[in-house]
């Protein structure tokens, strides 16, 4: 496949003097742009600077899972970030990535796009993108944090594999044409920079509002997988650490820090009491 809509040279012109983008580092395959962008932020790199991939080797999701990543396709960055932030709060900006992305691809493929706590962004309910942000401390706050974003662009279903093929899509499988993935990264650094300034001068009340409105999963009942435990309850929204409130069956408020979650569809004709 062609990658002939990622051009190093366009993209390193058009991003110049960018507050994100301002320094990229273009592969055309590589591993995995996290760790890439981990290494260089841990050499120094300056905030903004961004990793680039065609392809990617060994893709990564959360907890060792695997991010597909095949070439000429996709969308595969890692954004190299040094907020003025607690360790605690730093969640903050993989919600943050979330409501840039939604809104970016929603120019592209409007009303089809919504959030899922913690990272997920959905079209037409399916994953079209995956955010992984990793971080380094010192003393008691943020060193660097690297935001690592995969967006399916104009795979086709066919070169999806088995195991995602239900749960996956694309812009280009969902509105049927192919879409520039220049014209799109540059958007996204564009607007996930308008984001970022949002909450490092105003704090997280926008993009916390911004980001429930996305998420029609607030309200519903909902299940959370965290390693081996399940819990269940009604959403109720985000707090200021991004932790997701649950309201379980018990009448009990809790906070929920990472995990994986599933709407539960409601029961029709429930039997009275239950
Ligand atoms: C994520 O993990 O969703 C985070 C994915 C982050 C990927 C980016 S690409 C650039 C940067 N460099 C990296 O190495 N990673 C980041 P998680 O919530 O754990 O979801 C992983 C799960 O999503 C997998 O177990 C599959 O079920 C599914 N999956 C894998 N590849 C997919 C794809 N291309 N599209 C949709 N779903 C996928």
């Amino acid at each position: 496949m062609c990658n002939m809509d990622l051009n190093e040279e366009t993209l390193k012109n058009k991003l110049a003097g960018k507050l994100i983008g301002h320094k990229v580092y273009y592969f055309s395959e590589i591993d995995s742009t996290n760790d890439e962008a981990f290494e260089l932020a841990a050499a120094g790199s300056p905030e903004g600077t961004v990793v680039i991939a065609n392809s990617q080797t060994k893709g990564k999701g959360r907890l060792q899972r695997e991010w597909h990543s095949p070439s000429g396709s996709n969308i595969y960055t890692s954004i190299i970030l040094r907020p003025d932030l607690k360790p605690e709060n730093a969640p903050q900006i993989s919600i943050l990535a979330g409501v840039a992305v939604a809104e970016i691809i929603d120019n592209f493929c409007p009303d089809m796009i919504n959030l899922k706590w913690p990272n997920d962004v959905l079209l037409q309910g399916k994953k079209v993108c995956g955010i992984l942000a990793q971080m380094k401390t010192s003393a008691s706050r943020v060193d660097f944090i690297i935001l690592g974003i995969g967006i399916n662009v104009n795979i086709d279903y066919n070169q999806m594999p088995q195991d995602i093929k239900n749960t996956a899509t694309s812009l280009a499988i969902e509105t049927g044409r192919k879409i520039s993935r220049q014209e799109l990264i540059i958007g996204l650094y564009e607007n996930m920079a308008k984001w970022y300034k949002k909450l490092m001068e105003g704090g997280f009340s926008a993009v916390k509002e911004k980001w429930l409105s996305m998420a029609p999963m607030i309200g519903q009942r909902v299940q959370i997988m965290s390693g081996n435990e399940v819990v269940s309850g009604k959403a109720l929204g985000i707090d200021e650490q991004g932790s997701l409130l649950l309201l379980t069956a018990e009448n009990r408020r809790i906070k929920i820090s990472a995990g994986d979650a599933t709407i539960l569809k409601e029961t029709q004709n429930n039997v009275a009491g239950n």
